[in-house]
């Protein structure tokens, strides 16, 4: 590959623009219809999902919830550029790409209700277990992409991270060990604009965050991350560029967090709201629509449908979420590690004690 060939365009690739028409692009070509149609109806379930979980935070079932409003085509994207047998590493931002990997909604939120670290298998759905140190999901990404390639094995892996997450160290050595030793895995960047509070601008001196691709030698690009079809395109070819051989590479996409950071924070005192309201005419799910249905790929009974669909997986989430844990408080110092120090074994007797007297507390009805 020449030198050139490792850069990004300067205006990121998009194949439907913000009002639903088709771009004409040279390279990539647009998705067929079916698999736009399995994307819209993952962009509108991912949505719903979005939206339920941050009701449920609201109403004190979800400890936190890093919402991907306004995220969602990069998240179904992701999901469905892989195979069954390929492996995406997400973070604690990338629930809908977890959930659109075949984890139960419920199951996904349990991090986030902060019962255990993870609520699913992650070799049942070859998704790791979500994020929240940045970035150190990266370099777990090459490592299991380089056990995959010994083994003679085809996987691809996937792994996300924020902009934010782009000034770690461990993204720099995830990257360079990925590229000096040919690594199949893909690097996708949701650059959103913001890392809680610090604007794109404080993170970064860089052209975009895919020209740090060349430094490390290997291509980088750009594309449109509020056009799934784009991302489909995108994505699909980084992949298939990994699976046969060619090395890894780093896709940025550009998108917008709709909502704050997560409950904790209060995104009127960093951002502008004319800057969200000209995003909110981004959207990627009403461009979707406005192109299927344009094109005779979407009707009024198989939008109501998809709709319908997505209801009732935000009232099973809501009917799991509203049920209390059974949480025994002892599996803390039974799983975390193989063998305890004197320390922890101290520290689980103190809690066993603690656990008695209330228990004994609760039995006389008396303090
Ligand atoms: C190693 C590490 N340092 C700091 C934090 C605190 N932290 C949590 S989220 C966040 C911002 C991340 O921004 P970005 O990577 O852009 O992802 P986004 O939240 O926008 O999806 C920070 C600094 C952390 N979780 N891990």
């Amino acid at each position: 590959m020449q030198h050139e060939d490792l850069l990004p365009r300067d205006i990121p690739v998009a194949l439907i623009d913000k009002d639903g028409a088709t771009v004409a692009d040279e390279q990539y070509a647009l998705p067929d219809a079916e698999t736009l149609q399995r994307a819209y109806r993952g962009l509108v379930e991912g949505r719903r999902i979005n939206d339920q979980a941050y009701a449920l935070v609201r109403q004190g079932r979800l400890a936190v919830y890093p919402s991907s409003h306004g995220q969602e085509a990069c998240q179904v994207a992701a999901s469905m550029v892989l195979d069954d047998h390929d492996w995406l590493f997400p973070t604690y931002r990338d629930s809908v790409a977890v959930i659109s990997r075949g984890v139960r909604p419920a199951d996904a939120m349990v991090l986030l209700k902060g019962d255990w670290h993870s609520g699913y298998d992650p070799a049942e759905h070859r998704v790791a277990p979500q994020s929240t140190p940045l970035a150190t999901q990266l370099l777990h990404a090459v490592g299991f992409a380089q056990a995959a390639k010994h083994r003679g094995e085809d996987t691809v892996v996937l792994a996300l991270c924020g902009d934010g997450s782009t000034s770690e160290g461990d993204f720099h050595e995830a990257l360079n060990f990925a590229a000096v030793f040919h690594v199949p895995v893909v690097f996708f960047v949701q650059n959103n604009e913001f890392a809680i509070s610090v604007p794109l601008a404080r993170q970064t001196a860089a052209p975009s965050l895919a020209h740090k691709a060349i430094g490390y030698g290997m291509p980088g690009q750009r594309v449109d991350g509020n056009d799934v079809a784009a991302l489909l395109a995108v994505l699909g070819e980084a992949v298939d560029r990994a699976r046969s051989g060619g090395g890894p590479s780093l896709v940025e996409a550009h998108t917008y967090r709709m909502q704050a950071h997560t409950n904790a924070d209060d995104d009127t005192r960093y951002r502008d709201r004319d800057e969200v309201k000209a995003w909110a005419d981004r959207d990627p799910l009403s461009r979707m629509q406005v192109f299927l249905r344009a094109q005779g790929l979407l009707d009024d009974a198989a939008q109501q449908s998809i709709a319908d669909g997505a209801e009732v997986i935000a009232a099973a989430l809501r009917d799991a979420l509203n049920a209390d844990s059974n949480l025994d408080p002892e599996d803390l110092f039974r799983f975390v590690t193989a063998e305890r120090s004197p320390q922890l074994e101290e520290q689980w007797q103190l809690l066993r004690g603690e656990i008695e007297r209330a228990s004994l507390t609760d039995a006389g009805g008396h303090r």
